[in-house]
């Protein structure tokens, strides 16, 4: 039925068939509670967005049942394709969706799985059940939302085939075939009258199927795009046999390390914890909470379980072997400098709490990771006292840090007194409330000189900084606080940062970041954009830190008004559209623009163009920032022309 269907097979990626196989399903198992109206109506209720986010939820929510055929014991690979014609196809080597006629619905139970709202078996792949993306609610939402969806499950030799447009079936369950391959395969079209977007993309899928990879150890994932233009991009294998070890040593990849992966599991009764560990020389804090699969932005208590463990069993360890001299104890904070984890755990009913349903809630978790963290650790620690000592040393070294940081931030402060301690090279406006102020941080001295021009000098003030700031992923926190730079941004804010940071002394209601139009630029912004992160993510959070696009070109004819555009795609369309014998001038630096373009262009709130940070992902902003600040070039390249110019909503 399909031409794009047949994979490559791989022997030694066969599914383990664990004594549940024999528990077979049957057409009765399944419950059927609602229809299908609704979800066209009301798409968000459903996927929690119609913009790019919810599109790739699409594909999660059909690889979500996958993974949950993997974690029974009864699938060992999936694979995702991106069609050339903006389709994309998930399929699995698992028992193969159900086939047989349900007694009270008169039809094959695949139908009533992909049409009808919440159906699922009483029995699911696994006892952890994944129970759907984030949302939970199942395949039949993704057919609901696409314009074309198709099935084909493999099942006792034969290839079953349906397909919906809109949800609705318009071919009924049909036998087509014959195959010795067993699984499913699921293809699908997304509605374009549903979404602000339909196209997929590869580096989305990528990020979250290799953590999927990484969480299910041993599990093949495979990422088929064929809409790669290099032959490299467009096949990618997610499979790694250490799991968890693998995922810590990865996100540590640019870093130094200063301890090997520690690894452990420990099986419950009903529930299972998996803790990966490493410490590295950098002295940021990353721990990643997982719950069946699930990320857990905000944490929860497999996360505090983990901390609360960690303190005790460390300073249990260096009391013991009398390791920190002088010093009674070392804070959760010191020893968890420079940590790099992950914390999965799997329960039989996870509960998610928050907002945003981010947050794990199970009270009994806490103790299960304390209790696992407790005797794993201490345990390897008395087996490997080379690795003990290391930690404690770095987490001793980490408390005199924060000791002296104290101390210079106490003597920075007295020094300051009562005057001002506001940066010399701060050019202030004179409204003296925040809620009115906005903050211009400017590439260079160059381009300081045009924005004091431009400005409207009530309510926007301007700091020029210098060059490339130090770039904050890689230095230590003692140096980035000597870096001048670093220090003008943090005392112009008046907030402070840190554990001492106090948003209600913010000063100013948004803080624009107006930098050239190239990748130099580009290059300082993601400077500014990690020093934010690091430093006073909470103003990213609460929506004050803002990027100024400003214009590439300028184009006139004649006498008549110029037009400012952003791309060289933007200027040859207006170029063609103004017919020729057309002035264009390309704005090497903001310097080169006179101050009444300036201040049109990027200052005047009524015709500027501002994109809004947010953190609305925080390890994929992470991820980005690795990848820009990190050790290796060549991603780093890509990324900065590829997101550079195109940039309309900056999701970091
Ligand atoms: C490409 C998407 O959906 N695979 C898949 C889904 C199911 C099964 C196997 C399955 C489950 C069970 C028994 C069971 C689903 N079954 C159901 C329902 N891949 C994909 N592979 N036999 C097969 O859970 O008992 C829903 S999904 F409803 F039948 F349980």
């Amino acid at each position: 039925m399909n031409e794009n269907t047949q994979l490559p097979e791989d022997d030694d990626a066969q599914p383990n068939n664990g004594p549940e196989a024999a528990a077979s399903y049957t057409g009765e198992d399944i419950q059927v509670l609602k229809g299908l109206e609704g979800v066209r109506h009301r798409p968000a209720m459903y996927i929690g967005s119609t913009s790019e986010t919810g599109l790739h939820h699409l594909v999660y929510e059909i690889v979500d049942n996958s993974i949950d055929e993997v974690m029974g014991g009864y699938a060992s690979r999936i694979t995702v394709r991106l069609h050339k014609d903006g389709s994309v196809s998930v399929e699995d080597n698992g028992r193969g969706v159900p086939v047989d006629t349900m007694a009270d619905e008169n039809r094959p139970a695949v139908e009533v799985i992909y049409t009808t709202l919440h159906a699922g078996g009483k029995f699911g792949g696994s006892a952890y059940k994944v129970s759907g993306g984030l949302h939970g609610v199942g395949s039949s939402v993704v057919n609901a939302l696409s314009e074309r969806f198709q099935v084909e499950v493999y099942r006792d030799g034969q290839v079953h085939y349906l397909a919906c447009e809109r949800g609705d079936l318009t071919h009924p369950m049909e036998i087509t075939g014959t195959t010795k391959k067993q699984g499913t395969f699921v293809r699908f079209w997304p509605d374009p009258q549903i979404f602000e977007t339909t196209e997929f993309k590869a580096t989305i899928l990528e990020e979250r199927l290799r953590e999927l990879a990484f969480l299910n150890a041993g599990c093949e994932i495979v990422l088929i795009d064929d809409l790669a233009d290099d032959e490299e991009d467009r096949k990618k294998k997610f499979k790694f046999r250490g799991g968890i070890s693998e995922y810590v040593k990865y996100l540590n990849r640019n870093q130094e390390a200063i301890s090997p992966v520690i690894h452990f599991t420990k099986e419950f009764d009903d529930a299972r914890v998996e803790i990966g560990l490493q410490w590295n020389s950098g002295y940021r804090e990353r721990i990643n909470g997982y719950a069946n699969n699930i990320f857990t932005k905000d944490g929860g208590t497999h996360v505090v379980g983990l901390k609360t463990a960690l303190t005790r069993v460390l300073n249990n360890y260096a009391t013991k072997r009398d390791l920190i001299k002088g010093k009674e104890s070392v804070t959760g904070d010191d020893v968890r400098e420079g940590l790099t984890a992950v914390a999965s755990v799997w329960l039989t009913h996870p509960q998610f709490e928050g907002q945003t349903k981010s947050q794990l809630g199970n009270s009994e978790v806490k103790g299960l990771v304390e209790q696992a963290v407790g005797e794993f650790l201490g345990m390897y620690l008395d087996e490997n006292p080379g690795v003990g000592k290391k930690i404690i040393e770095r987490a001793a070294s980490a408390a005199r840090a924060r000791e002296a940081a104290k101390r210079a931030r106490d003597i920075e402060r007295k020094k300051a007194g009562l005057a001002s301690s506001l940066p010399g090279k701060l050019t202030e406006c004179s409204d003296r409330n925040p809620d009115n102020c906005e903050l211009f941080i400017v590439e260079g001295d160059s381009a300081a000189g045009p924005a004091k021009a431009a400005r409207n000098r009530n309510f926007q003030a301007i700091l020029p900084i210098r060059g490339k700031i130090l770039n904050v992923e890689k230095a230590t926190m003692h140096k980035v606080l000597q870096n001048q730079e670093v220090a003008n941004i943090i005392s112009a804010l008046g907030t402070s940062f840190g554990p001492t940071i106090n948003l209600d002394k913010l000063r100013y209601n948004k803080t624009v970041i107006l930098t050239d139009a190239d990748v130099d630029g580009a290059h300082i912004r993601t400077l500014l954009l990690t020093f934010f992160f690091n430093f006073l993510p909470e103003l990213i959070e609460q929506g004050h830190v803002y990027i100024a696009l400003n214009p590439l070109f300028r184009i006139r004819k004649g006498k008549s008004k110029p037009a400012y555009v952003f791309t060289e795609a933007e200027r040859d369309a207006i170029v063609k559209e103004l017919g020729g014998n057309v002035e264009v001038t390309r704005f090497k630096g903001l310097g080169e623009m006179n101050p009444e373009e300036l201040w049109a262009c990027t200052m005047n709130p009524e015709t500027r163009t501002l994109l809004k940070v947010n953190i609305e992902d925080q390890k994929h902003a992470e991820e980005v920032f690795e990848r820009l600040m990190g050790t290796e070039v060549q991603p780093r390249k890509r990324f900065i022309t590829e997101y550079a110019r195109t940039v309309k909503n900056l999701d970091i």
